[in-house]
C-alpha cells in the first residue's frame, strides 16, 4: 500500500499567507502602513523602532505590535513613552504568524493610526517563513554578529526590502567589513536597501527615516 504524504508546512504557510493578505489588503484600505522588524535577539529591534517613534511621534500616529516567546519588557517600554502597544507572548514560539497579528488589528482602532511597527520574536529563521501582512519586511543585522550572517541565513535576506545594519559605533571593535555589505545583499537581493545606523548615537538614522517617511507620504 503506498502512503499517503501531506504537506503540513505547506498548508500552514498558505493558510497563513492568505491570512496576511487580508491584513495587508484591510491595511491598505484604511491607509495604515505595517513593517515588521525581525532580527536575532539583541540586534536593536526595539531601539530602532524607538528612535523611529521618536522622530515620527508629533508627526504620525504610531502604534506597537510586540512579539516576544515571553515578557513584556519591551511593550513596557514602549508603553512608557505613551505610545500604544500590543504584547503578544508566543508562549515558546519562535515567530509571529498572520492570525495573531490579525488578531491584534482586529482590537485596533485603525482609523486613528498611520504607522504601525511588528518587533518580531528575536530570530533569523522561522521568522522569515511567516508573511505577517506588513507592507515592508526590515532585517536588523548588528555589527558584533558578523558580516557573514547573510550566507548562513540566506532566507530572510532574499525576504527583506530593507536590511539595517545596527551598532555602526562599535565598528573599530569587530571585523565587520562595512565597506563590501552593500555588495553582499546586492547579490541576494538586488533590490533590498541598506541602511547602516547606530540606534545608540542616532548615526545614519536620517536614511531610515526618510525610506519610512516615503512611504507615509
Ligand atoms: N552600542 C550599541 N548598542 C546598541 C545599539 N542598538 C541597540 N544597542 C544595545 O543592544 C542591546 C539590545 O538592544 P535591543 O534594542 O533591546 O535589541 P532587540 O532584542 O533586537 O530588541 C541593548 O543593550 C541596546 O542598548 C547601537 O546602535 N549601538
Ligand atoms: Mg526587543
Amino acid at each position: 500500500m503506498s502512503a499517503k504524504t501531506v504537506s503540513v508546512k505547506e498548508n500552514i504557510l498558505a493558510a497563513n499567507t492568505e491570512k496576511a493578505e487580508q491584513s495587508r489588503k484591510l491595511l491598505s484600505s484604511r491607509n495604515v502602513l505595517m513593517v515588521n522588524v525581525m532580527s536575532s535577539p539583541g540586534s536593536g529591534k526595539t531601539s530602532l523602532i524607538l528612535q523611529t517613534v521618536n522622530r515620527f511621534r508629533h508627526k504620525y500616529r504610531i502604534a506597537v505590535i510586540e512579539g516576544d516567546i515571553a515578557s513584556s519588557i519591551d511593550t513596557d517600554k514602549i508603553t512608557r513613552q505613551n505610545i500604544p502597544a500590543i504584547q503578544i507572548n508566543t508562549g515558546g514560539g519562535c515567530h509571529l504568524d498572520a492570525r495573531m497579528i490579525r488578531n491584534s488589528l482586529d482590537t485596533m482602532d485603525l482609523g486613528q493610526i498611520d504607522l504601525i511597527f511588528i518587533e518580531n520574536v528575536g530570530n533569523l529563521v522561522c521568522t522569515a517563513d511567516f508573511d505577517l501582512g506588513a507592507h515592508k519586511n526590515v532585517v536588523i543585522l548588528s555589527i558584533p554578529e558578523g558580516d557573514d550572517k547573510p550566507y548562513k541565513y540566506p532566507v530572510i535576506f532574499i525576504e527583506a526590502d530593507a536590511v539595517v545594519v545596527n551598532k555602526t559605533d562599535v565598528l573599530p571593535h569587530f571585523d565587520f567589513n562595512l565597506d563590501d555589505f552593500p555588495g553582499i545583499i546586492r547579490g541576494l537581493n538586488p533590490s533590498a536597501k541598506v541602511f547602516p545606523v547606530s540606534a545608540k548615537t542616532g548615526e545614519g538614522l536620517d536614511s531610515w527615516f526618510s525610506w519610512i517617511e516615503e512611504m507615509l507620504m
